[in-house]
């Protein structure tokens, strides 16, 4: 077909190719979710079935596009990390995020009645995307260290402030100014002793957050085989199948990164 005298204008479009050998992170995060989580009563601190959408979300991220290694939320972020060496849309950074971003979104509308039985759905939510490459295995730890300490820190004041609220009959001004200028210890002893809360023995979710990486599960089922020369017979057939593992555990120590030697390439 001849080329149209408009042709040119594919000219405008600009480069973005994301630097080969770094790790692409698309980072999502909810459209003011402050008002959306009081439109649709979300609990407090934590609400079970917004985190549970949450991750399901992630995981149809994960499953449905290509490359992501490993995925890390809480609150109402999740970010998604392709491997270094992935040539998917030949690394085009707005491919990938508003892929990451319409795949998560709609996998959220999709799934929500699963998760809010009786609440329904009062308007179309949206997440903001962002791409960050990072070309070391340190920056890339580093930075899902710094996501979990923030999960960290917010989780641990949320705590305290609404247990204040909720258990200890202050109104949301006095919880805010009694927790002015606390450290966390502060905040810890405050739980344990004035409610007799541990915070470590807290849902660890809410702690953690969510990892999700893939593992190799080896299943076997039983099929009926005819061999021949024999009668037909039932015989066991192991096969290796890779799926979505979600953990709520520490990722800023070495330990995560030890039992899962695999989800990060090597740096060289
Ligand atoms: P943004 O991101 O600038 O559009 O504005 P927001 O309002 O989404 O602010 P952000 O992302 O910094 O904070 C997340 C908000 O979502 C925060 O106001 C608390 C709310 N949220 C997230 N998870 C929960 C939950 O499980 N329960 C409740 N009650 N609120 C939650
Ligand atoms: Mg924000
Ligand atoms: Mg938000
Ligand atoms: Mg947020
Ligand atoms: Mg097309």
């Amino acid at each position: 077909m001849a080329k149209s005298k408009f042709e040119y204008v594919r000219n405008f479009e600009t480069d973005d190719t994301c630097l080969r050998n770094c790790y692409i992170v698309v980072r999502l995060d909810g459209r003011n979710f402050h008002r959306f989580a009081g439109q649709h009563k979300f609990t407090k601190p934590n609400d079970n079935r917004a985190l549970g959408l949450m991750s399901r979300s992630a995981r149809s991220v994960m499953e449905e596009l290509e490359d992501i290694v490993i995925a890390y939320g809480q609150s109402d972020e999740f970010s998604f990390v392709f491997k270094r060496s992935s040539t998917w849309f030949k690394r085009r950074a707005s491919k990938l995020m508003t892929h990451v971003a319409s795949q998560f979104s709609s996998s959220y509308v999709f799934y929500w009645k699963e998760f809010f039985e009786d609440q329904p759905l009062l308007y179309p939510p949206s997440f903001d995307g962002r791409v960050v490459l990072y070309p070391t295995n340190r920056n890339l730890k580093d930075y899902l260290s710094w996501r979990q300490a923030d999960c960290h820190v917010n989780n641990l004041y949320n705590t305290v402030f609404w247990t204040l609220v909720q258990k200890g009959g202050l109104t949301t001004a006095q919880a805010e100014d009694r927790l002015k200028g606390t450290l966390a210890a502060d905040k810890n002893e405050i739980l344990f002793s004035e409610f007799d809360i541990n915070y470590n023995n807290e849902s660890a979710i809410h702690r953690k957050g969510t990892t999700f990486i893939w593992e190799k599960r080896e299943e076997t089922v039983i099929k009926r085989m005819k061999v021949p020369g024999e009668e037909e017979k039932d015989v066991p057939v192991t096969s290796s199948r890779r799926r979505v593992q979600s953990y709520h555990c520490d990722i800023i120590g070495d330990q995560f990164w030890e039992e899962h030697p695999r989800v990060l390439e090597d740096d060289d």
